[in-house]
Protein backbone atom coordinates (compact mmCIF):
# COMPACT_ATOMS: atom_id res chain seq x y z
CA UNK A 1 0.00 0.00 0.00
CA UNK A 2 0.64 3.35 -0.60
CA UNK A 3 1.21 6.14 1.42
CA UNK A 4 -1.33 8.27 -0.20
CA UNK A 5 -3.95 5.45 0.19
CA UNK A 6 -3.31 4.63 4.36
CA UNK A 7 -3.59 8.66 4.20
CA UNK A 8 -6.96 8.76 2.37
CA UNK A 9 -8.32 5.76 4.49
CA UNK A 10 -7.13 7.69 7.55
CA UNK A 11 -8.92 11.03 6.47
CA UNK A 12 -11.93 8.38 6.31
CA UNK A 13 -11.45 7.82 9.71
CA UNK A 14 -11.11 10.93 10.93
CA UNK A 15 -14.19 11.85 9.54
CA UNK A 16 -16.29 9.04 10.54
CA UNK A 17 -14.99 9.92 13.89
CA UNK A 18 -16.06 13.54 13.90
CA UNK A 19 -19.68 11.97 13.03
CA UNK A 20 -19.74 8.91 15.35
CA UNK A 21 -18.74 11.89 18.04
CA UNK A 22 -21.68 13.81 16.93
CA UNK A 23 -24.27 10.93 17.02
CA UNK A 24 -22.88 10.53 20.56
CA UNK A 25 -23.41 13.86 21.69
CA UNK A 26 -26.46 13.83 20.20
CA UNK A 27 -27.70 10.41 22.03
CA UNK A 28 -26.44 12.63 25.00
CA UNK A 29 -28.02 15.41 24.80
CA UNK A 30 -31.31 12.53 24.70
CA UNK A 31 -30.16 10.73 27.64
CA UNK A 32 -29.93 14.05 29.67
CA UNK A 33 -33.72 14.80 28.75
CA UNK A 34 -34.50 11.37 30.06
CA UNK A 35 -32.81 12.15 33.28
CA UNK A 36 -34.67 15.26 33.81
CA UNK A 37 -38.35 12.91 33.05
CA UNK A 38 -36.74 10.65 35.23
CA UNK A 39 -36.01 13.19 37.89
CA UNK A 40 -39.40 14.42 38.25
CA UNK A 41 -40.99 10.95 38.37
CA UNK A 42 -38.45 9.72 41.43
CA UNK A 43 -37.31 6.73 39.39
CA UNK A 44 -34.21 5.18 39.72
CA UNK A 45 -31.72 6.61 37.01
CA UNK A 46 -30.03 3.17 36.19
CA UNK A 47 -31.83 0.77 34.39
CA UNK A 48 -30.20 -2.78 33.38
CA UNK A 49 -33.47 -3.95 31.92
CA UNK A 50 -33.90 -1.31 29.47
CA UNK A 51 -30.00 -1.50 28.80
CA UNK A 52 -30.38 -5.55 28.59
CA UNK A 53 -32.84 -4.90 25.85
CA UNK A 54 -30.69 -2.19 23.59
CA UNK A 55 -27.78 -4.53 23.55
CA UNK A 56 -30.19 -7.31 22.02
CA UNK A 57 -31.69 -5.41 19.71
CA UNK A 58 -28.30 -4.03 18.98
CA UNK A 59 -26.78 -7.67 18.76
CA UNK A 60 -29.56 -8.53 16.29
CA UNK A 61 -28.81 -5.64 14.07
CA UNK A 62 -25.29 -6.41 14.23
CA UNK A 63 -23.99 -7.17 10.41
CA UNK A 64 -20.19 -7.10 11.54
CA UNK A 65 -16.95 -7.07 11.61
CA UNK A 66 -17.72 -6.30 14.72
CA UNK A 67 -18.21 -8.91 17.23
CA UNK A 68 -21.28 -9.07 20.01
CA UNK A 69 -18.84 -8.63 22.39
CA UNK A 70 -17.08 -5.82 21.59
CA UNK A 71 -20.55 -4.21 20.55
CA UNK A 72 -21.82 -4.99 23.97
CA UNK A 73 -18.00 -3.03 25.45
CA UNK A 74 -18.68 -0.49 23.65
CA UNK A 75 -22.08 0.18 24.08
CA UNK A 76 -21.95 -0.42 27.63
CA UNK A 77 -19.40 2.23 28.19
CA UNK A 78 -22.11 4.55 26.16
CA UNK A 79 -24.61 3.39 28.86
CA UNK A 80 -22.25 4.38 31.98
CA UNK A 81 -21.32 8.17 30.26
CA UNK A 82 -24.56 8.86 29.59
CA UNK A 83 -25.65 7.60 33.92
CA UNK A 84 -22.90 10.29 34.71
CA UNK A 85 -24.04 12.86 33.11
CA UNK A 86 -27.77 12.17 34.21
CA UNK A 87 -26.07 11.73 38.01
CA UNK A 88 -23.81 15.10 38.18
CA UNK A 89 -26.93 16.76 36.60
CA UNK A 90 -28.98 15.49 39.83
CA UNK A 91 -26.05 16.27 41.94
CA UNK A 92 -25.77 20.04 40.51
CA UNK A 93 -29.59 20.54 41.30
CA UNK A 94 -28.98 20.08 44.66
CA UNK A 95 -29.74 23.33 47.00
CA UNK A 96 -26.92 22.60 48.86
CA UNK A 97 -25.03 22.08 45.45
CA UNK A 98 -22.56 25.23 44.84
CA UNK A 99 -23.61 25.11 41.27
CA UNK A 100 -26.72 25.81 42.84
CA UNK A 101 -25.78 29.28 44.82
CA UNK A 102 -21.83 29.87 44.57
CA UNK A 103 -21.45 32.47 46.95
CA UNK A 104 -20.41 31.21 50.53
CA UNK A 105 -22.93 30.58 53.11
CA UNK A 106 -22.46 32.32 56.36
CA UNK A 107 -24.15 30.90 59.23
CA UNK A 108 -24.57 33.32 61.89
CA UNK A 109 -24.91 32.34 65.64
CA UNK A 110 -25.92 35.43 67.87
CA UNK A 111 -23.80 37.54 65.77
CA UNK A 112 -20.95 35.00 65.47
CA UNK A 113 -20.15 34.35 61.58
CA UNK A 114 -19.18 30.85 61.04
CA UNK A 115 -17.86 30.41 56.97
CA UNK A 116 -16.75 34.29 56.50
CA UNK A 117 -13.18 32.91 55.63
CA UNK A 118 -11.86 33.31 59.82
CA UNK A 119 -12.07 29.64 61.05
CA UNK A 120 -14.32 29.05 64.23
CA UNK A 121 -13.68 26.90 67.22
CA UNK A 122 -16.04 24.73 69.42
CA UNK A 123 -15.05 23.37 72.46
CA UNK A 124 -16.85 22.19 75.51
CA UNK A 125 -17.41 18.77 77.75
CA UNK A 126 -18.46 15.34 75.82
CA UNK A 127 -21.17 15.13 78.36
CA UNK A 128 -23.06 17.51 80.58
CA UNK A 129 -22.39 16.48 84.07
CA UNK A 130 -23.06 19.23 86.72
CA UNK A 131 -23.50 23.09 86.18
CA UNK A 132 -20.25 23.27 88.28
CA UNK A 133 -18.43 21.35 85.11
CA UNK A 134 -20.13 23.04 82.62
CA UNK A 135 -19.10 26.49 83.65
CA UNK A 136 -15.64 25.87 84.48
CA UNK A 137 -14.95 24.72 81.10
CA UNK A 138 -17.52 28.04 79.92
CA UNK A 139 -15.38 30.34 81.58
CA UNK A 140 -11.93 29.19 80.06
CA UNK A 141 -13.90 29.55 76.71
CA UNK A 142 -15.35 33.17 77.34
CA UNK A 143 -11.73 33.57 78.70
CA UNK A 144 -10.19 32.97 75.29
CA UNK A 145 -12.63 35.70 73.54
CA UNK A 146 -14.13 32.54 72.05
CA UNK A 147 -18.42 32.76 71.40
CA UNK A 148 -19.45 29.15 71.61
CA UNK A 149 -19.96 26.06 73.96
CA UNK A 150 -20.97 22.09 72.93
CA UNK A 151 -21.79 19.47 75.49
CA UNK A 152 -24.10 16.12 74.98
CA UNK A 153 -27.08 16.48 77.52
CA UNK A 154 -28.69 13.18 75.31
CA UNK A 155 -25.68 10.81 74.63
CA UNK A 156 -26.46 8.15 71.94
CA UNK A 157 -23.94 5.43 73.31
CA UNK A 158 -22.63 2.48 71.82
CA UNK A 159 -23.66 0.33 74.60
CA UNK A 160 -27.52 0.75 76.62
CA UNK A 161 -25.48 0.75 80.01
CA UNK A 162 -23.17 3.52 79.53
CA UNK A 163 -23.77 7.28 80.67
CA UNK A 164 -26.80 8.23 78.33
CA UNK A 165 -27.12 11.73 79.56
CA UNK A 166 -29.16 14.07 81.68
CA UNK A 167 -31.49 14.99 79.06
CA UNK A 168 -33.62 17.92 79.49
CA UNK A 169 -31.86 18.58 83.31
CA UNK A 170 -28.55 19.07 80.68
CA UNK A 171 -30.26 21.33 78.50
CA UNK A 172 -31.01 23.56 81.50
CA UNK A 173 -27.79 23.58 83.10
CA UNK A 174 -26.15 24.39 79.35
CA UNK A 175 -29.08 27.51 79.32
CA UNK A 176 -28.24 28.50 82.11
CA UNK A 177 -24.34 28.90 81.95
CA UNK A 178 -25.29 30.24 78.33
CA UNK A 179 -27.18 33.09 80.31
CA UNK A 180 -24.16 33.88 82.77
CA UNK A 181 -21.78 34.06 80.53
CA UNK A 182 -22.93 34.85 77.10
CA UNK A 183 -22.00 31.60 75.02
CA UNK A 184 -24.33 30.21 72.61
CA UNK A 185 -24.85 26.78 73.26
CA UNK A 186 -24.56 23.66 70.57
CA UNK A 187 -25.55 20.26 71.49
CA UNK A 188 -27.16 17.06 70.10
CA UNK A 189 -30.71 16.34 69.55
CA UNK A 190 -31.40 13.04 68.81
CA UNK A 191 -35.12 12.36 67.53
CA UNK A 192 -37.41 15.08 66.73
CA UNK A 193 -39.40 14.04 69.83
CA UNK A 194 -37.33 16.08 71.93
CA UNK A 195 -36.67 18.96 69.42
CA UNK A 196 -38.81 21.61 70.22
CA UNK A 197 -38.49 20.87 73.50
CA UNK A 198 -35.10 21.73 73.63
CA UNK A 199 -35.62 25.01 71.34
CA UNK A 200 -35.65 27.31 74.05
CA UNK A 201 -32.47 26.03 75.40
CA UNK A 202 -30.00 25.92 72.37
CA UNK A 203 -28.59 28.01 69.70
CA UNK A 204 -27.36 25.27 67.49
CA UNK A 205 -29.05 21.98 66.86
CA UNK A 206 -26.11 19.66 66.76
CA UNK A 207 -27.03 16.64 64.33
CA UNK A 208 -24.64 13.38 65.42
CA UNK A 209 -23.17 10.71 63.56
CA UNK A 210 -24.89 7.84 63.99
CA UNK A 211 -28.24 10.07 63.07
CA UNK A 212 -26.85 11.60 60.47
CA UNK A 213 -29.44 9.40 58.36
CA UNK A 214 -32.19 9.63 60.65
CA UNK A 215 -34.67 11.15 57.78
CA UNK A 216 -37.41 12.31 60.65
CA UNK A 217 -34.94 14.30 62.54
CA UNK A 218 -33.38 15.51 59.54
CA UNK A 219 -36.32 16.80 58.19
CA UNK A 220 -37.70 18.21 61.84
CA UNK A 221 -34.76 20.46 61.70
CA UNK A 222 -35.10 21.54 57.94
CA UNK A 223 -38.17 23.34 59.68
CA UNK A 224 -36.77 25.18 62.43
CA UNK A 225 -35.05 28.34 62.56
CA UNK A 226 -31.97 27.52 64.18
CA UNK A 227 -28.74 27.08 62.86
CA UNK A 228 -27.58 22.66 62.15
CA UNK A 229 -24.35 21.09 62.94
CA UNK A 230 -24.48 18.16 60.67
CA UNK A 231 -21.94 15.42 61.41
CA UNK A 232 -20.68 13.32 58.97
CA UNK A 233 -22.16 9.60 59.64
CA UNK A 234 -19.39 6.89 60.72
CA UNK A 235 -19.83 4.75 57.63
CA UNK A 236 -21.56 7.69 55.37
CA UNK A 237 -19.93 8.17 52.32
CA UNK A 238 -19.24 12.19 51.11
CA UNK A 239 -22.37 11.60 48.74
CA UNK A 240 -24.11 10.25 51.67
CA UNK A 241 -23.45 13.46 53.98
CA UNK A 242 -24.30 16.07 51.24
CA UNK A 243 -27.79 14.57 50.41
CA UNK A 244 -28.58 14.26 54.40
CA UNK A 245 -27.40 18.02 54.35
CA UNK A 246 -30.03 18.32 51.15
CA UNK A 247 -32.42 16.74 53.93
CA UNK A 248 -32.50 19.87 56.01
CA UNK A 249 -32.22 22.79 53.26
CA UNK A 250 -35.10 21.03 51.06
CA UNK A 251 -37.46 21.98 54.38
CA UNK A 252 -36.49 25.35 54.43
CA UNK A 253 -33.35 25.97 56.96
CA UNK A 254 -30.12 26.27 55.04
CA UNK A 255 -28.31 27.47 57.97
CA UNK A 256 -26.23 24.01 57.72
CA UNK A 257 -22.69 23.61 58.98
CA UNK A 258 -21.32 20.50 58.28
CA UNK A 259 -18.90 18.70 60.41
CA UNK A 260 -15.96 15.96 59.31
CA UNK A 261 -15.60 13.35 62.43
CA UNK A 262 -13.55 10.45 60.91
CA UNK A 263 -15.12 7.49 59.26
CA UNK A 264 -14.62 3.53 60.08
CA UNK A 265 -11.64 2.15 58.57
CA UNK A 266 -9.52 -0.92 58.93
CA UNK A 267 -7.29 1.50 60.84
CA UNK A 268 -7.15 1.03 64.59
CA UNK A 269 -4.21 3.80 65.73
CA UNK A 270 -6.79 6.49 66.14
CA UNK A 271 -10.22 5.87 66.95
CA UNK A 272 -11.74 7.20 63.64
CA UNK A 273 -10.06 7.99 60.40
CA UNK A 274 -9.92 11.42 59.55
CA UNK A 275 -10.96 12.01 56.23
CA UNK A 276 -9.42 15.33 55.81
CA UNK A 277 -9.89 15.90 51.96
CA UNK A 278 -13.39 15.63 52.40
CA UNK A 279 -13.07 19.48 53.84
CA UNK A 280 -11.91 20.29 49.88
CA UNK A 281 -14.47 18.09 48.44
CA UNK A 282 -17.34 19.54 50.81
CA UNK A 283 -16.24 23.22 49.90
CA UNK A 284 -16.14 22.40 46.28
CA UNK A 285 -19.23 20.52 45.99
CA UNK A 286 -21.42 22.78 48.61
CA UNK A 287 -21.95 26.26 49.82
CA UNK A 288 -21.87 25.05 53.42
CA UNK A 289 -19.37 26.26 56.05
CA UNK A 290 -17.44 22.80 57.10
CA UNK A 291 -16.24 22.10 60.57
CA UNK A 292 -13.76 19.24 61.69
CA UNK A 293 -14.30 17.62 65.12
CA UNK A 294 -10.65 16.30 65.88
CA UNK A 295 -11.46 14.82 68.90
CA UNK A 296 -13.90 11.97 67.44
CA UNK A 297 -12.06 11.91 64.73
CA UNK A 298 -8.65 10.78 66.63
CA UNK A 299 -9.76 9.90 70.14
CA UNK A 300 -6.60 10.85 71.16
CA UNK A 301 -5.08 13.80 72.32
CA UNK A 302 -2.08 14.08 70.79
CA UNK A 303 -3.45 14.41 67.49
CA UNK A 304 -5.62 17.04 68.60
CA UNK A 305 -3.03 19.81 67.85
CA UNK A 306 -1.49 18.82 64.39
CA UNK A 307 -5.12 17.43 63.21
CA UNK A 308 -6.49 21.12 63.95
CA UNK A 309 -3.76 22.80 62.10
CA UNK A 310 -4.23 19.91 59.12
CA UNK A 311 -8.29 20.98 59.30
CA UNK A 312 -7.45 24.62 58.93
CA UNK A 313 -4.66 24.52 56.20
CA UNK A 314 -7.07 23.10 53.88
CA UNK A 315 -9.66 25.62 54.56
CA UNK A 316 -11.87 24.30 57.35
CA UNK A 317 -14.13 27.03 58.56
CA UNK A 318 -13.97 25.35 62.22
CA UNK A 319 -12.32 22.84 64.77
CA UNK A 320 -14.42 21.26 67.04
CA UNK A 321 -12.56 19.84 70.37
CA UNK A 322 -13.70 18.30 73.99
CA UNK A 323 -12.42 19.80 76.77
CA UNK A 324 -13.40 18.58 80.49
CA UNK A 325 -12.23 20.00 83.92
CA UNK A 326 -10.96 16.65 85.27
CA UNK A 327 -11.13 14.46 82.46
CA UNK A 328 -10.09 11.32 84.57
CA UNK A 329 -13.69 11.48 85.85
CA UNK A 330 -15.34 12.01 82.77
CA UNK A 331 -18.64 10.17 82.83
CA UNK A 332 -18.04 9.96 78.90
CA UNK A 333 -14.35 10.04 76.65
CA UNK A 334 -12.49 10.47 79.60
CA UNK A 335 -9.34 9.45 77.65
CA UNK A 336 -9.49 12.13 74.69
CA UNK A 337 -11.01 15.32 76.46
CA UNK A 338 -8.08 18.22 77.22
CA UNK A 339 -8.34 19.37 80.63
CA UNK A 340 -8.35 23.23 81.53
CA UNK A 341 -4.60 23.54 81.04
CA UNK A 342 -4.35 21.73 77.61
CA UNK A 343 -6.98 23.42 76.38
CA UNK A 344 -5.12 26.43 77.10
CA UNK A 345 -2.18 25.14 75.40
CA UNK A 346 -3.63 23.62 72.67
CA UNK A 347 -5.50 27.03 71.87
CA UNK A 348 -2.34 28.60 71.77
CA UNK A 349 -0.39 26.60 69.61
CA UNK A 350 -3.27 27.02 67.34
CA UNK A 351 -3.28 31.11 67.57
CA UNK A 352 0.21 30.86 67.11
CA UNK A 353 -0.41 28.54 63.59
CA UNK A 354 -3.05 30.81 62.94
CA UNK A 355 -0.61 33.80 62.74
CA UNK A 356 1.56 32.42 60.53
CA UNK A 357 -0.79 30.60 58.09
CA UNK A 358 -1.93 33.82 57.37
CA UNK A 359 1.38 35.21 56.71
CA UNK A 360 2.74 32.79 54.73
C1 LIG B 1 -29.89 5.11 29.42
C2 LIG B 1 -29.03 5.46 30.59
C3 LIG B 1 -29.02 4.75 31.75
C4 LIG B 1 -29.91 3.62 32.02
O1 LIG B 1 -29.29 2.65 32.79
C5 LIG B 1 -30.50 3.10 30.81
C6 LIG B 1 -30.49 3.76 29.63
C7 LIG B 1 -29.08 5.13 28.12
O2 LIG B 1 -27.97 5.61 28.11
O3 LIG B 1 -29.65 4.69 27.11
C8 LIG B 1 -30.97 6.16 29.29
C9 LIG B 1 -32.01 6.08 30.34
O4 LIG B 1 -31.83 6.61 31.44
C10 LIG B 1 -33.24 5.30 30.09
O5 LIG B 1 -33.51 4.91 28.98
O6 LIG B 1 -34.00 5.10 31.08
Amino acid sequence: MRQSDLDELRGRVNELNIKVLDLINERTTVVQEIGKVKEKQGVNRYDPIREREMLNSLKENNNGPLSNGVLEQIFKGIFMSGLEIQEDEQRNALLVSRKRKSEDTIVDINGHKIGDGTPSFIYGPCAVESYEQVLAVAQSIKAKGLTMIRGGAYKPRTSPYDFQGLGLEGLKILKRVADETGLSVVTEIITPSHLEEALEYIDVIQIGARNMQNFELLKEAGMVKKPVLLKRGLAATIDEFIHAAEYIISKGNSEIILCERGIRTYERATRNTLDISAVPILKQETHLPVFVDVTHSTGRKDLLLPTAKAAIAVGADGVMAEVHPDPAVALSDSAQQMDLQQFDDFYDAIQKFMKTYQTT
